[in-house]
């Protein structure tokens, strides 16, 4: 069938760079080899995949509260790179990591970024001098803020902050640190490309139970759901982040399964399937 269109141009998607990073969440191929195996045919893309491998960076001391700065930074800049390319060649990009943290590179690469979906239980929006537990899966936002001024990262060196914080609209937010408060508004001005940044996390915990960080009370399935496919609709979406699936936390085989699904029927949603039955034109 004739492929649909994005944003007037005939669709390319589904690029899939692979960002596990190091030391952290499932074995290299481990994503790939999930997603294969629950995902359904979705003949209307034409994907193109590929696998990054990071570095771990010896006595990668902290910065203030920030962990593993050098590690992180430096694998944040080879996704940028590797995201600029899919971008280049006019796909849309789906990123399936990794930990949050990955956005840094994600919607760095992505650049024309404007605005954010930031679809989350947590805001992510800790400075390394702010965040009390020092993980950089709660701190992806403050790197990418202008406002936010975070500076002098080692392993961070490569990074301009590109992002307003009138352009990032959360969704799902619930477990907000009292720092963060002061530093967070919503905007969403959706005339430019779309970036998608979505936390399974941001769903109800039953339906993602294999992830980090789980907030009870989250958004539903179907309401998830809804979102990725009013964006799909927006024809604006241009790049999308899967965060924060970990299958080595799920305690049965049928929460890691769940969790993977719950993610797929995302994916799915953002890249034109539409609960009715899918179309070959988009609407
Ligand atoms: N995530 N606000 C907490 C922190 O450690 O800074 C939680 C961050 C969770 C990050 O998984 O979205
Ligand atoms: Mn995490
Ligand atoms: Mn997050
Ligand atoms: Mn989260």
């Amino acid at each position: 069938p004739a492929p649909p269109m994005l944003a007037g141009a005939p669709l390319q998607r589904s690029t899939l760079p692979l960002p596990v990073p190091p030391g952290v969440g499932p074995a290299p191929g481990e994503h790939e080899r999930l997603l294969f195996r629950h995902s359904m045919p979705a003949p209307w893309c034409d994907v193109k995949d590929r696998e990054l491998k990071f570095d771990i960076i010896p006595n990668d001391h902290p910065y203030h509260n920030a962990k593993n700065p050098r590690t992180v930074g430096r694998a944040n800049e080879k996704l940028a790179s590797a995201v600029e390319e899919v971008k280049k060649d006019g796909r849309t990009c789906l990123v399936v990591g990794g930990d949050h943290s990955l956005a840094i590179g994600s919607i760095s690469g992505h650049a024309k970024t404007e605005p954010v979906i930031w679809f989350d239980a947590h805001a992510d929006i800790n400075t390394p001098l702010t965040s009390l537990s020092g993980n950089m899966h709660g701190q992806p936002v403050a790197f990418l803020l202008k406002e936010l001024k975070v500076s002098g990262v080692p392993g961070f060196e490569w990074l301009k902050p590109c992002l307003s914080a009138e352009d990032i609209v959360y969704i799902g937010l619930r477990d907000v640190d009292d720092a963060e408060h002061s530093l967070m508004e919503d905007t969403f001005k959706a005339s430019k490309p779309i970036h998608l940044s979505f936390d399974v996390d941001g769903l109800d915990p039953p339906l993602t139970p294999a992830t980090g960080t789980p907030v009870p009370g989250g958004v539903t399935l179907r309401e998830g759901i809804y979102v990725a496919e009013q964006l799909y609709k927006t024809g604006l979406l241009s790049a999308v982040d899967t965060v924060e699936i970990n299958p080595r936390l799920g305690k049965t085989q049928e929460e890691v399964d769940s969790t993977v699904n719950t993610a797929v029927s995302i994916i799915l949603s953002g890249f034109g399937k539409a609960r009715e039955g899918s179309h070959s034109c988009s609407y």
